[in-house]
């Protein structure tokens, strides 16, 4: 008898602390929309990887004096030759990866990743 009562009590305890959690889902990936910027600097992009939220704004911002440009391994986006402190933007509006380089100096790659 006592020990039916013990395993009604730990089923009833169980049973609670399933609907706690239930109620309480874990928050989702901070992936927050912002503008996000990579700086090529020294012929290097900074960040090299970047992961941003869908509808993020990237700007490119091209510091050094050599020129250099940005463009998509699938084409989605190019800019021109700069250098100087121009700067070239792409909205990202949909999920993904998003590998680029600098065709002028190959060496130079850089991915984008969209969530
Ligand atoms: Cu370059």
């Amino acid at each position: 008898m006592r020990v039916r009562l013990i395993a009604a009590a730990l089923v009833l305890a169980l049973t609670g602390c399933g609907t706690d959690s239930a109620s309480t889902p874990s928050a989702p990936a901070s992936t927050a929309i912002g503008d996000a910027t990579v700086e090529i600097k020294n012929f290097t992009f900074t960040p090299q990887l970047l992961t941003v939220a869908v509808g993020t704004t990237v700007t490119w911002k091209f510091t050094d004096t050599a020129k250099h440009n940005v463009k998509a391994s699938d084409k989605s986006f190019a800019s021109t030759d700069l250098s100087d402190g121009a700067t070239f933007t792409h909205t990202f509006d949909k999920p993904g990866e998003f590998p680029y380089l600098c065709s002028i100096h190959q060496y130079m790659t850089g991915t984008i990743t969209v969530r």
